[in-house]
């Protein structure tokens, strides 16, 4: 086990530290005027709800760790890209799609990555649309821009990966293949069940 939280003491810490909160409270406001226009306009709330996390110092330094870099603040900032997250549950696949444009369309926000695990799901079913923005923010010191992860996803994948991710926790040992199968089968279920729910929708709404 690595000598966990170097970083944690290094001078400067709790001020970069914040800076990544004052992203993650940045991009959720954002995030809630877009979803609220979107209701009044639309009569419908697309959001289903939201977390946000900020990255723990021993997961930084982990992660550091994992990918053979420097452990130091200046390190973490140019190589860890999801210190400050922010989780969007929709209610149906077309939402997901339209908050990432919504958001990407603002003129502040800078798009680092994109990865489109719905599109093209992980080996092991996980799907999830993953965005990285660069957004400024205004600190003390003058304007920052950093970086948050923002992962949405419909309330079908969240269910999945938040249990996908509970049956995994701790365990030191891969899981059994008929397991890994199961799992998988378990996503392809619910990536279904969200695709009659968004047909449904769509019917619905032609009737209005
Ligand atoms: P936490 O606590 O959720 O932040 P890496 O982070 O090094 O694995 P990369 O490319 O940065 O690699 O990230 P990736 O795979 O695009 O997305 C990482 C995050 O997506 C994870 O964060 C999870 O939140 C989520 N995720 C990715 N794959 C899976 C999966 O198979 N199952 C579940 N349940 N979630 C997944 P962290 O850092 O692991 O944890």
């Amino acid at each position: 086990m690595p000598d966990l939280c170097r970083l944690a003491k290094e001078q400067g810490f709790e001020t970069f530290r914040h800076s990544y909160r004052a992203a993650i409270k940045e991009v959720r406001t954002k995030i809630e005027i877009l979803s609220e226009d979107f209701a009044v306009r639309h009569d419908y709330n697309p959001i289903h709800h939201m977390e946000r996390r900020l990255k723990s110092p021993e997961s930084i330094e982990e992660k550091l760790i994992r990918y053979g870099k420097e452990v130091s603040i200046e390190s973490a900032r140019e190589n860890i890209m999801d210190i400050a997250g922010i989780r969007v549950v929709c209610n149906f696949i077309d939402d997901v799609y339209a908050i990432a444009d919504m958001l990407m369309e603002q003129n502040d926000i800078r798009l680092i990555t994109k990865k489109d695990y719905i599109q093209n799901p992980k080996p092991n079913g996980y799907r999830s649309l993953h965005l990285v923005l660069s957004v400024p923010v205004f600190l003390l010191d003058g304007c920052e821009n950093i970086p948050v992860e923002v992962q949405i996803r419909t309330v079908a994948m969240d269910f999945w990966a938040s249990l996908e991710h509970q049956l995994r926790y701790k365990k030191e040992k891969d899981l059994p293949p008929q397991t890994n199968f199961e799992l998988k089968a378990c996503a392809e279920a619910s990536a279904n069940l969200d695709m009659r729910m968004q047909r449904l929708f769509d019917e619905i709404h032609k009737m209005d």
